[in-house]
């Protein structure tokens, strides 16, 4: 159902329809039908599209160079009250018109942030009851809430990891704000992504007290929401850099060993970002492939970077092979568990016409449309698997599988390889599962 609120601010924009390949309507999905099943799932329950609160109604376009360049219909009142409340307005006509079910957010994403912290939890409750009345109109969910610990200069030094006990402190508060208001949006999940967790310099650093300092906030934070009744899941969002020199949740691996180190692998898991991902020199198919053997691949952030510059560039994803390639993880690891996919995307400076973000997410989720249901076809009616299969089976029978079960030891090894002799060669067949991909797609 279409929710708009007192005035329409989307206008001439019905809700967006599944109608094929073959359509050439722009405002229509070609790939993406929300009920078609694949692999035993809807693509809806598959994917649990959400729109990014941040990008698609708080940011302007603006860059290190100049304003924003974007102007927005529902950021015209005087009243930040009023303001908030038209811009949640629009946030639902988006969604629901995209056919969505989920946004994401952070605290102060939802209204300005006051001058004190007591003002803007006032004016977060405020919104709390707006919002919590269009999800019930509307149907349309919480994914995940998460705290904004790093716009405010306060925060320059870091959150949790800042090292001022004063500014911890501080992040503390903020944190349990956003958890109590993503829990009493019935959010289904919670994020952390270590804005300014990081450090500029090594040198008045001390990289050990502030990670014990991380660990500890997010085990407060844990059993603070644990203890009101919330059952989501925490997720981390690894990145390197950006914009701290370094940053601390650095990828995927680097994360999963901090959770453990720290004893907070039960309630967390990992949200998986594209552009994070190439930031950190990975692909994004291993960020995924890390985080699913550890059985963390909680959610993802949905974006692509642009291969010429090496920075957060937060684009809508295009780009069906990358995504493809991502999909046959998803698909050989069950999905994600408990998130769905977030765009974490903007438009370009210069895309200022307001049916832009439609264009943007229709095309997000065909490309992640598109892309499963080749990664569907590859699975279930090619060779690849046999053919992956059939590369690890000397493990399956005889020695191989002594090995893998721990029956042998260095010298069982040193021996079998005298009596075998020389390996032959086997071919990694790399372009032959290239060409699969385009094959299919
Ligand atoms: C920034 C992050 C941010 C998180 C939420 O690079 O992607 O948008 O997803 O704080
Ligand atoms: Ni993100
Ligand atoms: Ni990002």
């Amino acid at each position: 159902m279409i929710l708009t609120g007192e005035k329409e601010f989307y206008k001439g924009i019905g809700p967006v329809p599944f109608e094929g390949k073959e359509s050439d309507n722009p405002l229509a999905y070609k790939h993406y039908n929300p009920e078609q099943r694949v692999m035993g799932k809807s693509m809806r329950e598959h994917f649990k599209f959400a729109v990014a609160y941040w990008h698609s109604f708080c940011g302007q376009g603006g860059d290190p160079f100049g304003p924003g360049t974007q102007q927005f219909p529902w950021d015209q009142s005087s009243d930040p009250l009023q303001r908030a409340r038209d811009k949640a307005d629009a946030a639902f006509e988006l969604i629901t018109k995209l056919g969505f079910d989920y946004f994401c957010f952070h605290d102060v994403d939802l209204v300005d942030e006051a001058e004190s912290l007591l003002e803007t939890e006032k004016r977060l409750h405020h919104m709390t009851e707006y919002l919590a009345e269009k999800k019930k109109a509307s149907g349309v969910k919480v994914l995940w809430g998460t705290a904004n610990c790093f716009s405010n200069p306060v925060y320059m030094n870091g959150a949790a990891t800042n090292p001022d006990f004063k500014v911890v402190a501080r992040a503390g508060a903020q944190i349990k704000m956003a958890l109590d208001l993503t829990m009493a949006l019935e959010g289904e999940n919670y994020v952390f992504w270590g804005g300014r967790e990081g450090y500029m310099s090594l040198l008045n650093t001390d990289m050990g007290r502030e990670l014990d300092h991380m660990a500890q906030m997010l085990t407060m934070a844990r059993d603070y929401a644990r203890a009101q009744g919330f059952k989501g899941t925490f997720f981390i969002e690894p990145k390197p850099m950006e914009p701290m020199k370094h940053q601390y949740d650095f990828d995927a691996a680097t994360a999963i060993g901090f959770l453990r180190k720290y004893g907070l692998e039960k309630d967390f898991k990992l949200n998986i970002e594209v552009n994070h991902a190439t930031l950190a020199q990975h692909s994004f198919e291993h960020e995924l492939t890390v985080a699913a053997n550890e059985g963390m691949l909680g959610s993802i952030d949905a974006n692509r970077g642009d291969h010429q510059n090496g920075w957060d560039t937060d684009q809508f994803p295009v780009n069906l092979y990358e995504v493809t390639e991502a999909m046959l993880v998803f698909l050989q690891s069950g999905g994600l568990q408990g998130g769905g996919i977030n765009f974490d995307a903007k438009i370009r400076r210069n895309s200022t016409d307001l049916e832009d973000i439609f264009h943007a997410h229709i095309g997000g989720a065909d490309t992640f449309a598109r892309a499963l249901l080749t990664a569907e076809k590859i699975i279930t009616s090619s060779e690849y698997s046999r053919l992956r299969e059939e590369r690890y089976a000397s493990f399956d029978s005889g020695k191989g599988k002594d090995f893998e079960k721990g029956k042998l030891g260095l010298k069982d090894l040193a021996k079998i390889a005298l009596e075998e002799g020389t390996p032959h060669r086997i071919s990694g067949k790399q372009e032959r599962y290239e060409n699969l991909i385009n094959q299919f797609l």
